[in-house]
């Protein structure tokens, strides 16, 4: 454009570059050059290094969308996903891993929004994950707990991500333990993962996590009753919750009994014994002091290596669960193994062979 540049109205007195001194002309559009038929510029997926610096930056719009890739089940985007997390490693490793569990209703959600909150007031940047494999058969408690989160979702040090979409329960805690890869390289030093009471999810969160905290409810009497021993075994903390108005005192004699229980069980931890606690998340007491126990915790296993001995042995587990996986899939899909599982079938049916049979008949088949 040839025509002398427009000035704008009015432009104070010895104005720089501060200021808008010049106005370009509009560019007139010829006939057929219209937007829609500007060529359409597709936005590039973002590289693992970018997301990594967003990351870094804590960036949570990048947090998120990091996630989203890791969480992803497309092949096309796993090596990206595994590039990323591979940049990440060294960036993470720096936060608290806590596993909260306990039945439904005990009042994980509403422990995790006012605890967490008070975390966040202490200082700290909190991360909440969740670990829950039927997720995709009960979506109304996502949504649930995400209402039930509202004081620590408001909160600008405070991120909280729902369980990944349903799937195997192995896929669902790979892409639990990335994302807190994740949110420990932007930052947050404080990594809860909730979970539901049933099933396996609670040893996945164990094989995750520092420390296992275990919420029970006071059950109507003094018995241990709907209360499993597994899981008792695998916690280094336990707390009775609701422990206000009418059912403080049940509360008080709940974790009595419970801390009887758990005298007689092998710790978990080496060199902790797991402190039986009470709590409310509605009047607040008893929150401080199962942090100051988490304090505590992480002092004494840091003593003797025991911490991060836990952690080098988690990802050795790790690898062997995933071999696992990878080894029963291809078994399940060997062209091999379908093909003689058929016969193999029919012989169980008839009563011609045994499960051993069986099983060697289709390991050859494999291995053929
Ligand atoms: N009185 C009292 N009620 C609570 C407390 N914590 C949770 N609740 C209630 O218990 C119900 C279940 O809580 P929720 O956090 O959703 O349990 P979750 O299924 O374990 O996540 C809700 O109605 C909560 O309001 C507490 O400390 N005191
Ligand atoms: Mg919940």
């Amino acid at each position: 454009m040839s025509a002398e540049p427009l000035r704008p109205d009015w432009v104070p007195p010895g104005a720089g570059g501060e200021f808008t001194t010049s106005i370009q002309r509009g560019v007139t559009l010829g006939t057929g050059v219209g937007v829609s038929s500007a060529p359409v510029v597709r936005r590039s997926e973002p590289t693992p290094e970018e997301l990594l610096a967003g990351i870094l930056a804590r960036d949570r719009a990048v947090l998120a969308r990091a996630i989203t890739l890791v969480e992803s089940n497309a092949p096309k985007h796993r090596s990206r996903a595994d590039e990323l997390v591979r940049l990440t490693l060294p960036h993470s490793g720096n936060a608290i891993r806590i596993g909260i569990s306990g039945p439904p209703g005990v009042g994980k959600s509403t422990f995790i929004d006012a605890w967490g909150s008070r975390l966040v007031q202490k200082g700290h940047r909190v991360a909440v994950l969740a670990i829950d494999p039927s997720s995709s058969l009960n979506r109304g408690s996502i949504l649930g707990d995400k209402t039930r989160m509202e004081e620590l979702s408001r909160l600008e040090d405070a991120f909280i991500r729902p369980s990944p979409s349903s799937g195997a329960l192995g896929g669902v805690a790979r892409k639990t333990r990335e994302t807190m890869y994740l949110c420990e390289a932007a930052g947050f030093d404080v990594i809860l993962v909730e979970t539901v009471g049933v099933g396996q999810s609670e040893t996945a969160v164990r094989s995750m996590t520092d420390l296992f905290l275990l919420l029970q409810l006071a059950g109507s009497g003094d018995d241990l009753q709907g209360i499993k021993k597994g899981i008792m075994e695998i916690a280094d903390l336990i707390a009775v919750t609701k422990a206000d108005g009418e059912n403080r005192q049940r509360a008080g004699l709940a974790r009595a009994t419970l801390a009887g229980a758990v005298m007689g069980l092998q710790p978990y931890t080496q060199g902790w014994k797991p402190p039986v606690l009470t709590c409310s998340s509605v009047t607040g007491d008893g929150l401080d002091t199962i942090w100051s126990e988490v304090l505590a915790f992480q002092a004494a296993t840091r003593i003797g290596g025991v911490f991060e001995e836990r952690r080098k042995i988690q990802i050795q587990e790790w690898v062997w669960s995933m071999a696992a996986e990878v080894l029963v899939d291809k078994f399940r899909r060997d062209p091999g193994v379908l093909a003689s599982w058929e016969t193999v079938k029919t012989s169980l049916e008839r009563g011609d062979s045994t499960v051993p049979l069986a099983l060697e008949t289709i390991l050859k088949a494999f291995r053929a």
